[in-house]
């Protein structure tokens, strides 16, 4: 720490109402320092939202954005937390974290709101990289000198679910080029897998519109078929499956979850599966194809078919919490103690600061865990989750497809990162799973 940053302090605070990538309101919020340095973070917003999540609080004024505009949080910004806020230092990260915390005064900060809070948390983070580290980069300030690497992306090139209507009923379909040299590499396998995918499709009649997450949204037959393709784009890409190139899904089951009759609805399939028949679907796949993690492959609340799936492939595969651990430390502590998953997927949305994320993130390495840090289906250009990845070496990082600018500001971030790391650069590829012993 530069004693030339001494006595720098927050001057300004200021909220404000943007669009993300679905053309809905979200919060952004600028910080000014005493140096005149002025940052500004956005926040993403879900689609997919588990039901334990910190609270997104929306004005549910229906003459408004159809109820979805974020004034009140973009007032709690300007009115509560600035006032607040004004004259810290912005390098007392935990401090104002947990002050935020307390000013919200609930576990799910649904009275400033999350998106009110997360937006002035990452903000802070920003404005004390500006003051503090080389070219003002957030990864340098973050990481405070620990090893960092460049994380294996999970490229969604294949939508379904709730990001894509008429699509498969498993939410995203991701190709992870774990067997790579470098992270431009990765990138340079995402987006040809992409291509080659997108004229598979158009060969085979089928649309190439896309989801909200930038990948192809094809009517196919069922989720099977959507596999399928997927490896034959990294085929046709000229990349080995299972060796350059594995595939990581989201099912994001909560979402085709039926409460009443304990039953997840395929609808694209037109059959309804018991929990345990979808551990016994994942387990048949996993033999067929070279999945390397599946996220969200049960509903948020089915603890016990999570647990009989971590049993069944969590030796070889990543069973990956989303839902069912919404970056909370109280989740995941549970989950460790069934164990009931093997990885911990970061939202800091789902939270609501930077400090919980890491929170997070640092119980789920004490517990011998994977991590991937994620956007959300709705994002702005915001990059800082591009930083964290690195910062924290979390490994992993997904991010959507290679293709649409909310998307790739985040893999061209790291491109970015990785030339200010030069020769330093290391592509976490293999050693993102070796928590798994494979
Ligand atoms: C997910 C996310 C991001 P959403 O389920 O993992 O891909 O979707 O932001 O809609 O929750
Ligand atoms: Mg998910």
């Amino acid at each position: 720490m530069s004693s030339a940053n001494n006595g720098v302090t927050i001057t300004t605070v200021r909220g404000r109402q943007i669009l993300d990538s679905r053309g809905s309101p979200t919060v952004e919020a600028d910080i000014i320092l005493s140096t005149g340095l002025a940052v500004h973070a956005a926040v993403p917003a879900g689609a997919s939202t588990g039901s334990h999540e910190a609270l997104e609080l929306r004005d549910k004024d229906p003459a408004r954005f159809d109820g979805n505009g974020v004034l009140k949080a973009v007032a709690n910004v300007n009115d509560t937390i600035g006032p607040w806020l004004v004259g810290r230092s912005p390098r007392d990260q935990a401090a104002i974290d947990a002050g935020l915390s307390e000013l919200d005064g609930t576990a799910d900060k649904s009275n400033l709101g999350a998106n009110a809070v997360l937006a002035v948390s990452l903000a802070v983070a920003k404005a004390a990289a500006g003051v503090s580290s080389p070219n003002g980069s957030l990864w340098h300030y973050l990481s405070a000198g620990a090893p960092v690497t460049l994380p294996v992306p999970m490229f969604n090139i294949l939508n379904g679910g709730k990001h894509a209507s008429n699509s498969a009923d498993i939410q995203e379909f991701m190709v992870m080029p774990v067997g790579v040299n470098s992270f431009s590499d990765a990138l340079q396998a995402g987006a040809e897998i992409y291509q080659a995918l997108k004229s598979l499709l158009s060969a085979g009649g089928h649309n190439t519109t896309v989801g909200d997450e930038g990948g192809f949204a094809p009517s196919l037959p069922s989720n099977r078929d959507a596999l399928e393709i997927v490896l034959k784009a990294v085929e046709k890409a000229g990349y080995t499956p299972g060796k350059d190139v594995h595939i990581a899904l989201d099912v994001a089951a909560t979402e085709l979850f039926d409460e009443k009759d304990n039953l997840y609805v395929l609808e694209r399939e037109g059959r309804s599966l018991t929990p345990e028949d979808m551990v016994n679907l994942y387990q048949d796949w996993a033999g067929e194809y070279p999945i390397i993690s599946i996220e969200d492959g049960l509903s948020e609340d089915d603890w016990s078919g999570w647990t009989s799936l971590q049993q069944l492939l969590g030796g070889s595969i990543q069973i990956l919490g989303d839902d069912l651990l919404v970056t909370n430390i109280t989740r995941i502590k549970r989950s460790i103690d069934e164990k009931s998953s093997n990885a911990v997927l970061l939202k800091p949305n789902q939270i609501g600061s930077l400090s919980e994320t890491l929170a997070a993130l640092k119980m789920a390495r004490e517990a011998g865990w994977g991590a991937v840090m994620s956007h959300r289906s709705g994002e702005t250009e915001d990059t800082t989750i591009a930083d964290l990845a690195v910062a924290w070496d979390v490994r992993q990082i997904k991010t959507g497809a290679p293709a649409r600018s909310e998307r790739v500001a985040k893999y061209n971030r790291l491109l970015r990162i990785e030339s200010e790391l030069g020769d330093k650069a290391v592509y976490a590829g293999q050693s993102a799973f070796d928590y798994l012993g494979r």
